[in-house]
């Protein structure tokens, strides 16, 4: 599973504080030195920069944030943004010999599609798709899916490889419908049917929004959604009990010849003390 670590994110607080953005604020580099590290080390490939909750200032941030992450570790960024400015500030200052960029996100609404997909190109980056158009996000799932066929349809037509392309059926809290989680499985698991070799990708740790021991949900979540071909998630790495998960689970679903990698975890200590 290509993780995408979710840490670097001011919507976060600890403690009901809004400590991420309060660093972004200061531009207390050591402070994201810490997380992008921490992340790297427990197995994240790609580090996520949001920094969305800021009135003003986010392209700059966005460019400072990227600058501090890449010269911490050697790992691509994912630009999380709807800001086509910060977007084009994130991206200047990327250093490509760090792989791929990962562009979060582009959607079928009209403006967005029109403002991301040049950076798409321009950058060969990898891009996530979300399942949304100009008439919003839909709760029904057939509905979603058909807004994530024709993002892949225009997407290859416009250049884009299939690999290159990451299918996010939309991650709603369980707390707003008994059926979000379902439809959410559905979706990933008809997107891996119909389009072999494209990817998905969901925000996971959305499904606990409002709930009592979140991690736990996000757990079992991306379980299950691993059994229905998820291949990528943006979560955070930092919960080791959810990584060893996924290292049992790929073993499980025949994802890890051998199971090599789930032997190599457990003697570099990775499943000890759960
Ligand atoms: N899809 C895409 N991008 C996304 C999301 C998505 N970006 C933002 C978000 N959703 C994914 N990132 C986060 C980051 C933090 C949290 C949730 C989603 C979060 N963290 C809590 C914290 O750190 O306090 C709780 C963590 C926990 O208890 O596990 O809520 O859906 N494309």
């Amino acid at each position: 599973m290509l993780i995408v670590g979710e840490r670097i994110n001011t919507s976060r607080k600890v403690k009901g504080e809004a400590v991420i953005e309060a660093a972004v604020v200061r531009r207390d580099a050591e402070f994201f030195t810490d997380l992008a590290r921490k992340q790297f080390e427990a197995g994240a490939t790609y580090i996520d920069i949001n920094c969305g909750t800021l009135t003003s200032g986010e392209p700059e941030a966005m460019e400072w944030l990227t600058k501090v992450v890449q010269e911490t570790v050697d790992a691509p960024i994912s630009f999380d943004t709807p800001n086509p400015a910060a977007l084009e500030k994130g991206l200047a200052a990327y250093d490509t010999a760090k792989g791929q960029p990962l562009i979060n996100s582009i959607t079928a609404e009209s403006q967005r599609y029109e403002n991301v997909l040049p950076f798409v190109l321009k950058y060969q980056a990898k891009v996530i798709a979300l399942a949304m158009d100009d008439t919003g996000i839909q709760q029904d799932p057939e509905k979603r899916l058909s807004v994530a066929r024709k993002l892949i349809s225009d997407l290859t037509a416009a250049g884009v490889a299939l690999d290159d392309i990451y299918v996010d059926p939309l991650t709603f809290p369980i707390g707003t419908g008994s059926d979000v989680g379902l439809a959410m499985l559905d979706i990933i698991e008809k997107i891996a049917a119909e389009f072999p070799g494209v990817h998905t990708i969901a925000g996971v740790s959305n499904i606990s929004h409002g709930m009592p021991v979140r991690k736990l949900l996000n757990q079992a979540m991306t379980v299950l959604a691993l059994g229905k071909g998820l291949d990528a998630g943006i979560i955070d790495p930092n919960d080791r009990y959810l990584m060893a998960l996924i290292y049992a689970t790929e073993a499980l679903l025949g994802k890890d010849e051998f199971s090599m990698n789930y032997i190599t975890k457990s003697r570099e200590g990775a499943l000890e003390d759960l």
